[in-house]
């Protein structure tokens, strides 16, 4: 799991608009609808309902500590989608037992190992990469406008993207599994295997080759420059969750519209809308 440097993050709530804008140019939706779509939810009915949902994102000091900005951009992400969130005054247990205290629905907190949000009234637990993985294949889908019968290459056989690729086999797309470390492809094949369309899941050995065959393609690895800009051609689209992002400015330029990233914004809107389930 890459750990966010404070670099990677400090200038995301000032943009949430403009990458708003830029989502709905890209899907057809925003960072709320995306969500939504991602999780089957009617979008009027989940407005009417996150403004009176209270989340409180607590600050978790264990391990290797803090990152700053961290917390207040998840809060800042968590109102912009409508919700009412905030960063709690206290950490770690103090942080938990306030939000209890103070009755709240949710509480979002991040060690070094999971970020994960606690609904506090059904007790469910959202996954971040969980729902990275899902809420980047929904986006997938939105920009193919239907990725049904489409052939995706998922690049990262991870939790990110093992989520992605169940979301992607739920949306009727043919998956191919591609990974540095072939067990882990192998692996993921035969987990997904129990699920409709898992049986003709394809492992390509080669990336460069893979990446070479397929317009539809899921970056879920956490390296950079996993897809060289050699490989990247006139008609691919690309949902990359992958922190660092694996494709160079040079082929972000080539993609544009086709290519959506972000490094915290969809994965905090897809937990958020999972706690509301
Ligand atoms: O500020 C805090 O509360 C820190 N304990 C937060 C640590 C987050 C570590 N995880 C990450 O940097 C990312 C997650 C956002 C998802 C995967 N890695």
């Amino acid at each position: 799991m890459t750990r966010l440097k404070t670099s990677d993050i400090s200038n995301i709530s000032s943009r949430l608009v403009t990458c708003n804008q830029e989502l709905l140019a890209k899907t057809g939706r925003t960072f709320l609808g995306i969500a939504c779509h991602a999780y089957g939810k009617d979008e009027i009915q989940i407005r009417h309902r996150v403004e009176s949902f209270c989340i409180h994102v607590v600050p978790v000091t264990a391990g290797q500590g803090i990152i700053s900005d961290f917390c207040e951009t998840v809060a800042a992400i968590l109102r912009f989608l409508g919700f009412n969130a905030l960063v709690s005054d206290l950490p770690d247990t103090s942080g938990v037992a306030l939000a209890f205290e103070n009755k709240a629905d949710a509480i979002m907190m991040a060690d070094d190992h999971r970020f994960v949000g606690l609904n506090l009234n059904i007790r469910s637990v959202a996954d971040n990469s969980e729902a990275t993985g899902r809420v980047f294949a929904a986006a997938l889908d939105l920009m193919a406008k239907g990725i049904e019968n489409c052939e995706v290459l998922v690049l990262g056989c991870g939790p990110v993207g093992e989520a992605a690729a169940q979301t992607l086999l739920s949306s009727g797309a043919r998956v191919v599994l591609c990974d540095i470390h072939l067990p882990a492809a192998r692996l993921l094949k035969e987990r997904l295997s129990v699920y409709p369309g898992g049986n003709k899941i394809v492992i390509e050995e080669d990336l460069n080759m893979a990446v070479s065959n397929y317009g539809y393609v899921l970056e879920a690895t956490p390296a950079a420059n996993t897809i060289p800009d050699e490989l990247i051609s006139d008609h691919m689209v690309i949902a990359a969750p992958g922190v660092p992002l694996g494709i160079s400015k040079k082929g972000c330029q080539i993609l544009k519209d086709r290519l959506i990233h972000d490094k915290l914004e969809l994965g905090v809107a897809g937990m958020a809308i999972s706690l509301l389930l």
